[in-house]
């Protein structure tokens, strides 16, 4: 007979890219998935909608609860009243421009954010002797100026409030490992993307502009510098990262990526010739609104320690990547017009 598991997981950011397909790789996986979202005037469940009927066909599935990353005594009372075996923090203002902007917020939620989840977990430990494993969503934009290839041994030096802000978490999520014996690990993620990738970031808003002009919807798209360079991965991939990280047998740091990296300008070349427009430069015009005061200029993940000691490692390939994006933004926009 298989064996049923009776796991149960917490992920912050669960309506996000990252938590939608962790969710559904834990649920089919046998865990009791637990999100915590955020109360909203308009609807942000989109991306995990579609696991809801899982509560009923597979056992407990999904279960949603509202809270906020900058509220402790609901990350407490949550964390007290599950009794999670993992959480995941992927809660984030996770857009680098934006944190220019909102540097003060972007750091509450995503340095602080850390460190509540971090508190809550070392003080329940404490009381019920259970123990809880934390993966943090890091990330890539933490070397910021640091030339490739980029891995575990790699200075950071990060280049917006939002990767000042990953540092910390990340100095924070080891520091409790070393000082209280927590099972918590850092997932230092290079750029993933897919077809749930937020609008606002510079592949979607490739992706589903070529889908728009295709469809004749728009003439343009309008970008910042295209000379900047990414190491770019298929997010479904990555959250099996995530979930390997806390099933090791010691808790540890990972760089997880391609090896390989690629320009806006290569993204865009690839994503016009899967749409069949022809050259992009006729469509793109430059607008300085999406140039940031410091840019991270190359990205190039060293993977070879999560190769060597996970046995992860990527499979979709850039090309593929992009003609993935860009087939579902001209099919989701078809069916927008079917429905209309
Ligand atoms: P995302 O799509 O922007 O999702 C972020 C999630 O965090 C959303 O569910 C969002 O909720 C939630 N959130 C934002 N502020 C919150 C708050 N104050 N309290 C609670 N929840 C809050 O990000 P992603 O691409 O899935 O990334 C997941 C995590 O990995 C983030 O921490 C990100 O910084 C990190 N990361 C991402 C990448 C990447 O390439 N995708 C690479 C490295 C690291 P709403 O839906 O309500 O806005
Ligand atoms: O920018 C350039 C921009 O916003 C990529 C987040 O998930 O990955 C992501 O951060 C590059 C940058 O992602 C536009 O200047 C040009 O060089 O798609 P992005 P990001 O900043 O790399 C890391 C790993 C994370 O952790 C973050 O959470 O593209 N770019 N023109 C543009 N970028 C945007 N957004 N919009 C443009 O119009």
């Amino acid at each position: 007979m298989e064996e049923k598991n009776h796991k149960k997981a917490i992920i912050t950011g669960i309506t996000g890219q990252d938590g939608s397909y962790l969710a559904e790789l834990l649920i089919e996986k046998g865990y009791e998935v637990h999100g915590i979202i955020r109360r909203s005037s308009s609807f942000n469940r989109g991306r995990i909608e579609h696991l809801h009927p899982d509560i009923h066909q597979k056992g407990p599935g999904m279960i949603l609860h509202y809270g906020d990353a900058t509220d402790s005594g609901n990350l407490f009372s949550l964390i007290y009243e599950i009794q999670p075996d993992e959480i995941y923090n992927l809660a984030a203002q996770s857009h680098v421009r934006i944190s220019f902007d909102i540097p003060e917020y972007t750091a509450n939620v995503v340095a602080l954010g850390a460190i509540r989840i971090l508190e809550a977990i070392r003080n329940f430990e404490k009381f019920s002797g259970k123990k809880i494993k934390f993966y943090q969503a890091s990330s890539s934009e933490m070397f910021g100026a640091t030339p490739p290839p980029q891995n575990e041994e790699t200075r950071f030096h990060p280049r917006s409030p939002y990767g000042c802000a990953k540092v910390f978490a990340y100095d924070a999520t080891v520091n409790y490992r070393e000082a209280y014996g927590i099972f918590a690990v850092n997932g230092i993620l290079f750029n993933h993307e897919s077809p749930r990738r937020g609008e606002n970031f510079v592949t979607r808003k490739i992706t589903r502009g070529v889908a728009r002009i295709k469809a004749g919807l728009d003439k343009k798209i309008y970008l910042g510098n295209l000379d900047a360079r990414r190491d770019w991965g298929y997010a479904p991939e990555y959250v099996e990262a995530m979930w390997m990280m806390l099933q090791a047998e010691k808790p540890d740091d990972y760089v997880v990526g391609t090896g390989e990296s690629h320009s806006i300008k290569e993204f865009l070349a690839a994503a016009f010739v899967s749409a069949d427009l022809g050259d992009w430069q006729k469509y793109v015009e430059i607008d300085q609104r999406y140039f940031r005061p410091t840019e991270v200029e190359d990205l190039i993940a060293d993977i070879t320690k999560i190769k060597k000691e996970l046995g992860w490692s990527p499979k979709t390939k850039f090309e593929d990547l992009v003609r993935i994006m860009v087939d579902a933004d001209i099919a989701d926009l078809r069916r927008t017009d079917i429905l209309k």
